[in-house]
């Protein structure tokens, strides 16, 4: 038998959080920690620039780099984007982040951009702050999860809501035991749309893949099975072995055939009202594999048959007014294969579509299905609603 000049891999040093040994990827700036004054960070040298200029961040928004400064603003979101794309088999979800900072078209902040839904404009009644890149270690899954568990614990130990964007869909277990370790296991219930279901337990041998987030993040008790609500699966899985495994666990689907069975205003109706049966808090999980690949191609395992921007907007916006939402993450996008830039647009869209949703829900606006009315009586004020169509 030939000998590998590589040794096997129990021999290869270990991480250790407790000593990342000189790991640059884990080590914080030394000078971040000091004195420095906390806040946010404009990186804006002019009062206004288009969307396509200056230093991109996600939604234009300005950086803040610690805990100190995501508390000395007061910050409601920080969004962290988490370049790691070793779980699926094929690379490109590590650019999805900047795919997602460069899709940003509109005016900057403070311009006046209201969701024409609901008259509300997330950008001027949150503060929002990119919270930079989370720390992957681009050369191993594993050595990446506890240091992204860490980075996503410290800004939901602030008091501001995390929103990780990918990525790929391995980042929902560091993610959701990170707040799982803030808010107690068993308190977050998770509504995960995506073309696929995800709990499998093992990917080529591997626990940990985009394929097995959610049985790990269940068998170690972070998230009740019962409070697991799919939403937008379909095509040729899971297999009768998985399946029975779900149903054993008291998940709760609602499937592509269940949209085609019953149509989406049913199903969305049933998923918001079990997205928070039984537990204080809500996470949201969006693979962009949910919709369409006529409008998400740029994704890893796009699937035919899925659902579109018009009706996951309203449903995403809804669960983040009505909802005790406490986390999102939003992944599996690949710029390599978004050639027409849609998917970065309907990346960019699901985030405000999320972000108007909470701002909705700091004004006070939790009436399920909420319009403004000067968004649909279509200007004539007191003739509505109208008295014939
Ligand atoms: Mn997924």
């Amino acid at each position: 038998m030939t000998q590998s000049m590589f040794p096997p891999p129990s021999d290869f040093p270990e991480y250790n959080p407790e000593d990342p040994s000189g790991v640059g990827v884990y080590t914080k700036r030394p000078d971040l920690q000091g004195d420095r004054p906390p806040g946010l960070i404009d990186l804006r040298r002019y009062m206004f620039q288009m969307g396509m200029s200056g230093i991109q961040t996600f939604l234009g928004s300005p950086m803040a780099l610690t805990p100190a400064d995501l508390r000395a603003a007061e910050v409601d979101v920080a969004i962290i984007g988490a370049g790691l794309d070793f779980s699926y088999g094929m690379r490109g979800s590590a650019y999805g982040p900047k795919m997602v900072r460069n899709g940003e078209i509109y005016m900057p902040p403070g311009y006046g951009t209201p969701n024409q839904h609901t008259r509300v404009d997330p950008i001027t009644d949150l503060v929002i702050a990119d919270y930079g890149d989370a720390p992957v270690n681009n050369m191993s899954l594993y050595a990446s999860i506890e240091p992204i568990r860490e980075l996503v614990r410290e800004v939901a130990e602030a008091g501001t809501m995390p929103f990780i964007v990918g990525g790929d869909h391995s980042l929902m277990y560091p993610d959701l035991a990170a707040l799982a370790d803030v808010y107690g296991k068993g308190k977050i219930g998770v509504i995960h749309f995506d073309a696929h279901y995800d709990a499998t337990d093992a990917g080529l041998g591997l626990n940990l893949t985009h394929g097995t987030p959610v049985r790990r993040l269940i068998e170690e008790g972070h998230v009740s099975g019962h409070n697991f609500i799919q939403v937008g699966t379909r095509g040729w899985a899971p297999n009768d072995k998985d399946l029975g495994w779900m149903r054993d666990h008291g998940f709760r689907y609602h499937n592509m055939p269940q949209v085609d069975k019953f149509g989406w205003d049913w199903v969305m109706e049933r998923a918001i009202e079990e997205a928070s049966d039984g537990t204080d808090y809500l996470y949201i999980s969006m693979d962009m594999d949910t919709f369409d690949p006529a409008f998400a191609p740029g994704t890893g395992t796009p699937e035919p048959n899925g659902l579109t921007p018009r009706e996951m907007f309203p449903i995403l916006r809804r669960l983040a007014a009505e909802k005790n939402v406490i986390g999102v993450e939003l992944v599996e996008l690949n710029p390599f294969a978004d050639p027409t830039y849609t998917t970065a647009l309907v990346a960019n869209r699901v985030i405000r579509e999320v972000m108007t949703g909470i701002a909705m829900r700091k004004r006070g606006i939790t009436e399920p299905y909420y319009f403004a009315t000067e968004a649909i009586d279509g200007g004539q004020g007191q003739d509505w609603p109208p008295r014939s169509v």
